[in-house]
């Protein structure tokens, strides 16, 4: 297949001016009929071409006259009036066949929809393009007791149901949900004092686990009302849990759909990671309201448009709802895992991709999380306020439109007066920066000359230089901060910046708050680490400081045999006992670096990263700080223990994450007694999954796991993490053999997403289990892949990102990997997205 460049974006010849849809659902053959007033756009005139793929047409008409339109396998085409005229058709499709879960499929006998970004064409012939806006009128006929779509309700009876959207969306937004379900039900009161009727659905028997999706819910709606002065605009917003979905949740207009995982939560069936990770994406995809379904995207090049924004939007959310702090470091570290680990690869691509050849393959780390990322750049260069203003300036100028970068940044512009066409590399130019600093103290002025450099990509030989925001502070040697946190804005590739006024040679606090997605490195010494760890008063950097020397140090581990240094034991141990520090900050502080972000500094830094070798000195480092710390690590078990119910406020989780930080370096040290303890006594998920970890990480716990899955065999979400942990704690030597029993479990279904992810999603993430030599790992995901991706392209190709970063690796594991994707690229049906993912792996 072809790719699409973004330079030949051309508008629709025609306006969509309503759209009429009756579905006659049936599992192997639903009837479609459409009725569609199309008028020609006489200031882009063009052919009339509809996009379909996989529809049985059975008829069609144009204004009432039979038609007989050219039909290929991916459009239609035929002769229209050059006037408004109307469209009609009727095509059959079969949702009981669909495996791909893109369009009208079936899941657990319930039907449902996933449009984004190009599945609307698989339900009838339309212009599925993301800048053709129109109103919707559905009519559903079923004898099903629940039926919904977009917009606000109208009739319904026996056996149909009618809805109307009056807001105009494009197709990618449409959304059918049909079954038997039950609703969990609220209200919420907007603040011009509109009633919207709130429903979470779910399948009869999980109605127990939606209380706080809901709170989340009502939460969202009215933060975006407070923060951004976004009120929601119909009479109800309905939520449906899915268990078969490709992603997360969609953010469809008035009817949210969600990967039933990112959605139900209870105190015993989910972790305290799961409830902040369910109310960051309902308050996601209740955002996309605002930026993403008023406002959307002209093309799919411009996606990051309505994801970077959104992605910003529910991390200020989180960070308001419970810590900046820690917020803003967990952010730091999925983005270092995943963005950077893509930027730095053969999959590398600018926030704003130039082609692409299947979009799936691009809702990416770099166009959700960079693209967040490049939000934040431009709020702390322009500030708070400016920003605020350009937001409203943006919903007020662009609402109703399908927008480009070019209108974002306009906004700010002419908000502002600033010129930001440098600032624009951020969303063009691939790779993360490479910044450099070094000090120097010359006559009682203090010096930062720093440098940038971003290296090639795929396609991107030489790099312009960035606008990098650099927020600096310094400290004096006591600790004291002599200069609090200021911006400076980097726009060479090599710049000073002068510190005048200071009695001392000063410590500096580099990269404040995580300022800017770049690679920082800077000589220090192990006591200026140390000084940043006690005193830093920027909580991300006083964690840095930490992190960059675990890192440093594990490195030498690996290529010196260095031993661990009680410099480190030391400094992590004081923030341990820091009673003054959050204890979500303190479980933070004990985490170290993850072995592929440490494969990967090696690489950089002229080593062959090997998988066993970074395991190894992982083990030791965390066995040193277990004894390091064992007079300390009791009073903290001791003193995390959670008093009455479990609640899963920030508070109380973060009591729970230190706690099971400290778990996990006693079970170094007694065998796992505290943690069997702690797995027999749990009274929640948290707490018994944590002990598991815990033994399965020292190579016990085959009795608690089996209990573990006798007591929660009915749970279909419990069951997910049952696969998934034995995988990933699974000892270097074992963990493909685990991954493949567990193929031939009776309950591995593979087909579900979220199932095949369980296992193959935790093979990959355990670096060393994976890499283990004899490429057993390589060889098992890449036959699984190949299956899967006959029934299911997209999460196939996700998963084969498995891969992406092979070439750091030695020239046995290299050649291993290489014809597992070899293989892959010649089977025969291969699909468009794994092709393409394999294909760029390749190169
Ligand atoms: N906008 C959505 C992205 C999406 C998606 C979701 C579910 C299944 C398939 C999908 N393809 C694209 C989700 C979001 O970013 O909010
Ligand atoms: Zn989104």
């Amino acid at each position: 297949p072809q790719p699409v460049y973004l330079r030949d974006y051309r508008p629709f010849g025609y306006h969509v001016d309503e759209v009429h849809l009756t579905f006659r659902l049936d599992p192997g053959a639903t009837r479609v009929i459409a009725r569609i007033r199309f008028s020609p756009n006489r200031d882009a005139p063009g052919p009339f071409v509809l996009d379909g793929e996989g529809l049985d047409l059975k008829w069609a008409r144009i204004d009432g006259a039979a038609i007989y339109p050219e039909v290929t396998e991916t459009s239609l085409t035929c002769e229209v009036p050059d006037a408004p005229f109307t469209w009609e058709a009727e095509v059959e499709i079969d949702p009981a066949a669909n495996t791909a879960l893109e369009g009208l499929y079936l899941s657990n006998g319930m039907f449902c929809t996933q449009c984004e970004a190009e599945g609307f064409r698989r339900i009838t012939y339309y212009p599925d393009r993301p800048d053709v806006m129109a109103p919707f009128s559905v009519r559903i006929e079923s004898d099903l007791p629940v039926m919904l779509s977009n917009g606000n309700p109208g009739a319904a009876g026996e056996g149909f149901a009618e809805w109307h959207d009056p807001w105009p969306k494009p197709a990618y937004l449409f959304a059918l949900v049909a079954g038997d379900l039950v609703a969990y039900p609220d209200r919420f009161t907007t603040r011009s004092g509109r009633d919207v009727a709130l429903n979470i659905w779910v399948r009869p028997g999980d109605e127990g686990k939606c209380a706080w999706g809901m709170e989340a819910l009502k939460a969202s709606m009215r933060w975006d009302e407070e923060v951004y002065g976004r009120e929601y605009d119909l009479e109800v917003f309905n939520i449906v849990a899915v268990d078969d979905f490709n992603m997360g949740a969609m953010e469809n207009k008035g009817l949210n759909i969600f990967n039933s995982s990112c959605v139900l939560a209870s105190a015993d069936t989910s972790t305290d990671a799961d409830f902040e990770r369910i109310e960051a994406i309902i308050a996601h995809e209740y955002f996309h309201n605002w930026t993403g379904n008023r406002i959307t995207c002209r093309d799919w090049f411009q996606l990051c448009l309505k994801e970077g924004l959104t992605v910003f939007r529910d991390q200020q959310f989180t960070g308001d709802m419970r810590s900046h702090a820690v917020k803003r470091i967990d952010d730091a570290i999925t983005l270092r895992a995943r963005q950077f680990r893509e930027d730095n690869g053969p999959l590398a691509h600018p926030v704003r991709p130039e082609s692409f050849v299947e979009i799936n393959n691009f809702y990416t780390a770099t166009v959700y999380e960079k693209g967040a990322e490049v939000i934040g750049m431009l709020k702390r260069l322009v500030g708070d306020a400016a920003y605020s203003k350009a937001l409203a300036l943006y919903f007020d100028r662009h609402d109703g439109q399908a927008c480009t970068i070019e209108d974002w940044l306009k906004v700010f512009e002419d908000t502002t007066g600033r010129d930001l066409s440098q600032f624009k590399h951020w969303y063009s130019q691939a790779g993360t920066p490479r910044l450099s600093v070094t000090e120097e103290w010359r006559d009682g002025v203090f010096h930062l000359h720093f440098e940038q450099h971003t290296p090639p990509t795929p396609g991107q030989p030489d790099k312009a230089p960035q606008v990098i925001p650099i927020a600096v502070g310094l400290l004096n040697p006591n600790g004291d901060e002599v200069l609090p946190t200021r911006v400076l804005e980097m726009t060479e590739a090599k710049q000073s910046f002068a510190f005048e006024g200071l009695a001392t040679r000063p410590v500096a606090s580099v990269l404040r708050d995580f300022s800017a997605p770049v690679i920082l490195s800077q000589e220090t010494d192990n006591a200026t680490r140390a000084l940043l760890m006690a005193h830093d008063t920027d909580p991300f950097n006083k964690w840095e400081a930490g992190r960059a020397f675990a890192k440093d140090l594990l490195c030498r581990m690996v290529t010196d045999g260095a031993p661990p240094e009680s410099a480190y034991l030391d400094a992590v141990l004081a923030m341990l006992r820091d009673e003054g520090l959050d204890p979500a900050f303190r479980a933070l502080a004990l985490g170290l670096p993850s072995q592929d972000d440490l494969a990967q500094t090696l690489y950089e830094r002229g080593h062959t990263p090997d998988p066993l070798a970074i395991h190894d000195a992982v083990e030791t480092l965390v066995q040193a700080m277990a004894q390091h710390m064992q007079d300390t690590l009791p009073r903290i078990l001791a003193d995390m223990v959670q008093d009455g119910p479990f609640r899963p406020d920030a508070a109380s989780a973060g009591k729970r994450s230190l706690g099971n930080a400290a778990l996990a370096l006693v079970s170094r040290l007694d065998g796992g007694k505290a943690a069997a303890a702690q797995f027999a006594s749990a009274d929640n998920m948290t707490q018994q999954l944590a002990a598991l970890a815990c033994l399965l990480t020292i190579g016990k716990g085959d009795a608690q796991a089996r209990a573990f899955r006798d007591q929660w065999q009915h749970d279909r979400l419990v069951m997910n993490k049952w696969f998934g942990l034995q995988v990933a704690r699974a000892a270097p030597d074992r963990a493909a053999d685990i991954a493949e029993k567990l193929t031939r479990d009776p309950d591995f279904t593979w087909k579900n997403p979220n199932r095949f992810r369980a296992v193959f999603g935790s093979l990959s993430a355990n670096a060393a289990g994976f890499h283990a030599p004899g490429g057993k790992g390589y060889g098992l995901l890449g036959d699984w892949l190949g299956k899967l991706d006959a029934v299911n392209p997209q999460t196939a190709a996700r998963v084969s990102t498995a891969f992406e970063t092979w070439r750091r690796y030695d020239a046995d594991r290299q050649a291993q990997i290489r014809a597992v994707l070899e293989t892959l690229a010649a089977k025969p049906d291969l699909s468009r997205d794994t092709a393409e993912m394999v294909q760029r792996m390749l190169e």
